[in-house]
């Protein structure tokens, strides 16, 4: 989508510091990060919020989570243990309109979250 920031990302139009890529997603370091690790997996493909999934387009969470599980192994925090998270719409504070899953870790967390 033209004005979508993950989509410049993705296509490389903006910078980032991505840390595994394929095919199907994108994985970069968030730019405002809450743990140690704080990395966002995004598909190539735009799809704008968790409610806008479908049949079609719902193997992509599948990757995104495939991604995740190699980039907490990649930065040491598989065993450790990490949290993942997809914020969708207003009250869960989603601020950026193209699915996203937020890979956190390297440090405890709380339950609930705020
Ligand atoms: P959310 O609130 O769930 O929509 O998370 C959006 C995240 O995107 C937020 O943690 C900050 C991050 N972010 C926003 N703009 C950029 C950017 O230009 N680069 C990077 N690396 N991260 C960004």
């Amino acid at each position: 989508m033209k004005d979508c920031l993950f989509c410049k990302i993705a296509g490389g139009e903006i910078k980032a510091n991505c840390v595994y890529e394929n095919d199907s997603v994108v994985a970069f370091r968030d730019i405002n990060p809450q743990a140690p690790t704080h990395v966002l997996v995004i598909p190539r493909q735009h799809v704008a919020t968790l409610n806008d999934l479908t049949a079609e387009t719902g193997a992509l969470v599948s990757e995104m989570f495939l991604a995740a599980k190699h980039i907490a192994a990649q930065d040491g925090i598989a065993q450790s243990g990490y949290r993942t998270v997809m914020n969708c719409n207003r009250d869960a504070g989603q601020s950026v309109f193209h699915i996203h899953l937020h890979v956190l870790g390297g440090r405890s967390m709380d339950w609930p979250p705020g």
